[in-house]
């Protein structure tokens, strides 16, 4: 009898976890009905009236952020000290002077070191500056042969979880497409990179690593994942530039794509200085609705990544209703500053509609504070960006970031900072 029972289970097990496999949703007419939470209602259902109202109401809907996606960033005990590593006066045919500035973060005996790539360009004095992280290490978003490799764990293989890979010179400049350095410097604005892994590496290692290990907390459903994590680097890269009297601190663009996009957002949501944010394919627990369940979807980004973000985010797997935030309140908690969400027409696991619904629901909040807001009410077509204090472009292509979407955020950023080189 058992045996049979043994034998039944093994023809049927397999056929089970096919049925409880993940397929996401690319049909339209199958996203669900739902109704978004209002950004300008208060918990106790008055409405925001006023400025003051929206500060107060901000609030509410910051820590629930914090509380059920982000986690809670514990109260930081340690210091950071800057160094300058390298100094090159003349790089990229001499328009930029080129340095690198390690960051120690560094609480008693445990310390972390972040590496700071920074261009900035000859021709402009209190140039803006983009500051952004990027996937694989600083040495792969140019060709020079100086900047240094990062010796923290990177994922060449693409397959998160492997543990011990180091950068080496084979990806030297394998990401120079993302990151076109001669038209952004050209066009006036400084650039900052950070390799991510140097602040918290991408696998699930129980929080043991990166800046996480920095703080003496105990963990709960309210811990910071790794979003937090990044996120919190990028303040700590912002504190240094307020030291840099070569940076003009008044003027970062924080950016970022895909799962750096998300983390791009909630720094901005989370720092004030920050002038500008930018999202570009973001998509799930970034800038697309959740309850839309369009590509991927919380369960799914949960299973996953389930160290990116809070426990408390995991109730709401396939449970999104009940979620007392969607993702276009993240968007509203960067008003009054300018924010910028960018998709590319065949990232559908990324939700385009999503995101640009993001932007038309965060709207109201800019306008409740006497701002433009977003000026679009239909996606607009490919390639065709609509500027506002939320602006938002469908690029056609795949998931990435190309000079198309970098010339976008430069002619919004100089419609922002109205500056000429
Ligand atoms: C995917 C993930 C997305 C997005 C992307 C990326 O695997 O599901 O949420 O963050 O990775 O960062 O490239």
């Amino acid at each position: 009898m058992g045996k049979i029972v043994s034998f039944l289970l093994f023809l049927t097990l397999p056929l089970i976890s096919i049925a409880q496999q993940f397929v996401p949703n690319y049909d339209e007419a199958k996203v669900p009905t739902y109704k978004l939470p209002d950004p300008l209602i208060f918990k106790d259902g008055s409405a925001v009236k006023s400025k003051k109202d929206w500060s107060k109401r901000r609030g509410e809907i910051y820590h629930i952020f914090e509380k059920e996606v982000f986690g809670v960033v514990p109260e930081w005990k340690g210091f950071v000290r800057s160094t300058l590593v390298s100094l090159k006066e003349d790089e990229l045919d001499g328009i930029a002077k080129r340095k690198e500035v390690r960051l120690d973060l560094i609480n008693g005996d445990r310390r972390i070191s972040v590496m700071i790539l920074i261009y900035l360009p000859h021709k402009s004095k209190n140039a803006p500056i983009f500051l952004s992280y990027n996937f694989d290490g600083n040495h792969t978003i140019t060709t020079a042969s100086d900047v240094t490799l990062p010796d923290s764990w990177v994922s060449n293989s693409k397959e998160y979880g492997i543990t011990n890979n180091k950068a080496n010179e084979s990806g030297r400049g394998e990401a120079i497409s993302r990151w076109p350095l001669r038209d952004i410097i050209s066009r006036g604005f400084g650039v900052a990179t950070v390799y991510y892994g140097d602040v918290d590496p991408d696998f699930n290692d129980g929080f043991k690593n990166g800046v996480h290990r920095l703080f003496d907390s105990q963990r709960d459903s309210t811990s910071w994942g790794s979003i937090a994590a990044w996120a919190w680097g990028l303040s700590r890269v912002m504190d240094y530039f307020e030291t840099d009297k070569e940076i003009n601190s008044k003027r970062v663009i924080v950016m970022g794509h895909s799962r750096l996009g998300k983390a791009a957002l909630w720094a901005g949501a989370s720092d004030k200085r920050f002038a500008i944010t930018i999202s570009n394919n973001s998509g799930c627990g970034g800038a697309a609705i959740s309850r839309r369940k369009f590509g991927e979807t919380v369960g799914k980004i949960n299973s996953s990544f389930p160290y990116w973000f809070c426990d408390n985010f995991k109730k709401y797997n396939n449970n999104e209703d009940s979620m007392p935030i969607d993702q276009h309140e993240l968007i509203a908690l960067i008003a009054p500053r300018p924010v910028y969400v960018a998709s590319a027409a065949e990232d559908l696991w990324a939700d385009p509609k999503g995101e640009f619904l993001s932007c038309v629901n965060a709207s109201p909040v800019y306008k409740r504070l006497l701002m433009k807001g977003f000026p679009a009410k239909e996606m607009p077509a490919l390639n065709k960006p609509v500027f506002g204090n939320i602006s938002y472009h469908i690029r056609s292509g795949k998931h990435d970031i190309t000079l198309y979407d970098w010339q976008c955020y430069m002619d919004f950023a100089v419609h922002y900072f109205k500056f000429s080189k």
